[in-house]
């Protein structure tokens, strides 16, 4: 394979309602979704930066600025293109993993339509579909979380994820399980917001029974995370952390972490994703599927690799209706908790044309 023509293109597709972390709140999602054309096939793939730097360093206009200057054209000059020779030959480029990600994604669904073969079945999935957790935002009161959470769980969610910050923390946790009892598979995501000086504050959580408690510390706080363990019976789960498959072995080994966050886009792709998946699985370390409120396009990829057999929890890959009105491909359902992973070839799913141009707001031809 060889790329001919590149298409990188933004969108704008509002919430369904906004979505707060301790990092900020998400009205819209603005992505950029990038589209490879090669002489025999097409392939789409998603990057999963956000509009600012709050989350991670990366964030959309940077990507498309490292995708058009630097990835792309490195990428046109490979012969035998395919899913796994894109990594090597972007190696040489610093960083970037979200903009990584998303062109592996799209030259892996290109190959993978031609070969015929779906993404699911390349990855080495054992299931035809998955169980539905759902991440649940910062809300302005606690009878708000409640009716919310009481909504997902009537929808058939099977594990409900709070995301806390200091002063939203012990009463949301408390409220939820005094309401919906001690069987609800429940944890919390604090995306950094605490320091190890909250210690004492978060053994406060160790009585509710959580499945884990997601990125309490900072993102490079490694040591912090091995002394927090040893502070808190709630079992600590890395997100932000986990860049590399190298980075959950130092930190699994190093007992940062019992359970890892798996989020492709995150680690530079799906490729690495699985290696990390089989790092956790070699250590007996459980993971699941993150999510960074994919269109229809990055959620059909997540499904895929959700389905591989390390993943024993559930995850957020939640159904289109919790994000978008209207998503930009067929809206994936939930039923009986779970999500069917797709069957047809490559990510197995395209984008709609006229949902697609609806939400554009820009697009562009790499030339190189
Ligand atoms: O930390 O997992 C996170 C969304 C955006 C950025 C970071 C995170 C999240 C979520 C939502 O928790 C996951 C989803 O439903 O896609
Ligand atoms: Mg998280």
């Amino acid at each position: 394979m060889k790329l001919t023509d590149v298409e990188l293109r933004r969108i704008r597709l509002p919430l369904v309602a906004p979505f707060r972390t301790s990092f900020g709140t998400e009205r819209s999602r603005d992505a950029l979704l990038v589209r490879v054309l090669t002489a025999d096939a097409e392939g789409w793939g998603e990057c999963v930066a956000m509009i600012d730097p709050l989350y991670s360093s990366e964030y959309v206009d940077a990507c498309a600025d490292v995708l058009r200057r630097f990835l792309v054209p490195a990428l046109a000059e490979v012969p035998q293109l395919n899913g796994a020779t894109v990594e090597p030959a972007l190696r040489k480029f610093r960083g970037h993993r979200m903009a990584k990600a998303a062109l592996e994604m799209a030259v892996l669904d290109a190959e993978l339509r031609q070969r015929g073969v779906p993404l699911s079945q390349e990855l080495g999935a054992v299931h035809t579909s998955v169980p539905c957790g759902v991440s649940v935002g910062i809300m302005g009161s606690i009878g708000e979380l409640l009716d919310t959470v009481g909504g997902y769980l009537e929808a058939g969610y099977v594990r409900i994820k709070l995301k806390i910050e200091p002063g939203w923390d012990f009463a949301p946790v408390a409220a939820v399980r005094e309401r919906f009892g001690d069987d609800v598979l429940l944890q919390v995501d604090a995306n950094t917001a605490y320091t190890l000086a909250d210690s004492h504050h978060l053994a406060g959580l160790d009585p509710f029974n959580l499945l884990l408690i997601e990125q309490p510390l900072d993102e490079e706080d490694v040591l912090g995370h091995v002394e927090l363990a040893k502070r808190i019976s709630t079992p600590i789960c890395l997100d932000e952390s986990i860049t590399s498959a190298r980075a959950a072995t130092d930190a699994i080994t190093l007992g940062a972490c019992q359970i890892v966050n798996i989020k492709p886009g995150r680690v530079g792709g799906y490729l690495e994703a699985r290696r990390i998946h089989d790092v956790c699985v070699a250590h007996g370390v459980p993971v699941w599927c993150g999510g960074m409120l994919e269109t229809g396009i990055g959620r059909a990829a997540n499904l895929a690799l959700a389905a591989l057999p390390g993943f024993t929890l559930p995850g957020d890959t939640s159904a289109s209706s919790r994000y978008y009105h209207t998503d930009i491909t067929e809206p994936f359902v939930i039923e009986n908790g779970h999500l069917s992973v797709p069957t047809g070839p490559g990510i197995g799913v395209e984008p709609i044309p006229d949902a697609l141009e609806e939400v554009t707001t820009s697009k562009e031809w790499l030339s190189w």
